[in-house]
């Protein structure tokens, strides 16, 4: 395991400086641990806290994926976090949010590694394998937004001995394609401001003013996938990111499909799926 006196600590101060002002981190709170930076925030959110609230942990023993999956996360080498938003827009239009945090996510891993590509609907991947997760969590009132909870984990300096034996091949970190250690104070910075904008967009033009940065980003636009919403499993050529987020396949029969939630794996036509 890395030795944790090597690694720069997570500057919550810088940070704060850094985002006086801004809509998206102007409050910050920091906790050495927490079971799941969603739940708190989810908590503060419920208490009424303000639009861009910021919850960041050195680490999580409940670190969350979606559908009651885990989130791997070690003390002191990565960031987790979550940000409260307040759109005033109807519950069917967030789903997007999870892509427009994706972009944020995607563009500032590619200021250390042009590698990183977005993986509908909420990862981003380094040469197929998974650097970050987003998980979005909302409350919706009489059919309208009341809150979002954004939550990000991106592995920055973990290292193989962080992950349990059956993420060690379909996990990396930051550090892992730099060879060195990444500044995470640095890397939050960047992300906020990376996310303040485009939400800002998101906001003001909706989400297809993002869409083509998303196409441009997704690792997925020309492959053979298989999707799984939960209830069917759909197979097809990617042709890319429908108006409301939504990904478009094209099945075997030539038809058009969009499936808006799910997961997928990325089909080697000769061997089948090979990634989740
Ligand atoms: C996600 O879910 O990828 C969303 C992860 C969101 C984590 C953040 S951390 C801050 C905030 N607070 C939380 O509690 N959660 C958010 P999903 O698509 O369901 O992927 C989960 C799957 O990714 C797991 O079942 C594992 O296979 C894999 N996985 C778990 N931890 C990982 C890690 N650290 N790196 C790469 N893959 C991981």
């Amino acid at each position: 395991m890395t030795s944790d006196t090597s690694l720069p600590p997570l500057s919550i101060e810088t940070l704060h400086d850094a985002r006086a002002g801004a809509r998206i981190g102007c409050t910050l709170h920091y906790f050495d641990s927490v079971d799941s930076t969603n739940t708190v925030a989810h908590r503060l959110a419920t208490d009424g806290a303000a639009e861009g609230t910021v919850v960041i942990a050195d680490s999580q023993t409940k670190g969350r994926g979606r559908l009651g999956r885990s989130w791997v996360s070690p003390p002191r080498r990565n960031l987790y976090m979550s940000v409260i938003l307040r759109p005033a827009i109807v519950a069917g239009a967030a789903p997007p949010l999870s892509l427009v945090a994706g972009v944020a996510v995607a563009e500032t891993i590619r200021d250390w590694t042009p590698r990183a590509v977005l993986k509908w609907p909420n990862d981003v991947l380094i040469d197929r394998r998974k650097v970050s997760g987003v998980l979005t969590e909302m409350e919706a009132d009489d059919g309208w937004v009341r809150f979002v909870i954004v939550g990000i984990g991106v592995n920055i300096n973990s290292t193989a001995d962080d992950f349990p034996a059956e993420l060690r091949d379909t996990a990396v970190s930051l550090r892992d394609i730099v060879g060195a250690p990444v500044d995470r104070t640095a890397f939050a910075e960047s992300l906020l401001s990376r996310l303040e904008q485009r939400y800002d967009q998101f906001l003001h033009g909706g989400f297809v003013i993002i869409r083509p940065v998303c196409e441009r980003l997704s690792g997925l636009t020309g492959q053979h996938v298989q999707v799984d919403d939960g209830a069917h499993r759909y197979a097809g050529l990617v042709t890319g990111i429908a108006a409301n987020g939504s990904l478009c396949l094209r099945d075997a029969t030539g038809r058009d499909i969009e499936v808006l939630v799910g997961d997928v794996s990325i089909i080697n036509t000769s061997e089948g799926p090979t990634e989740r």
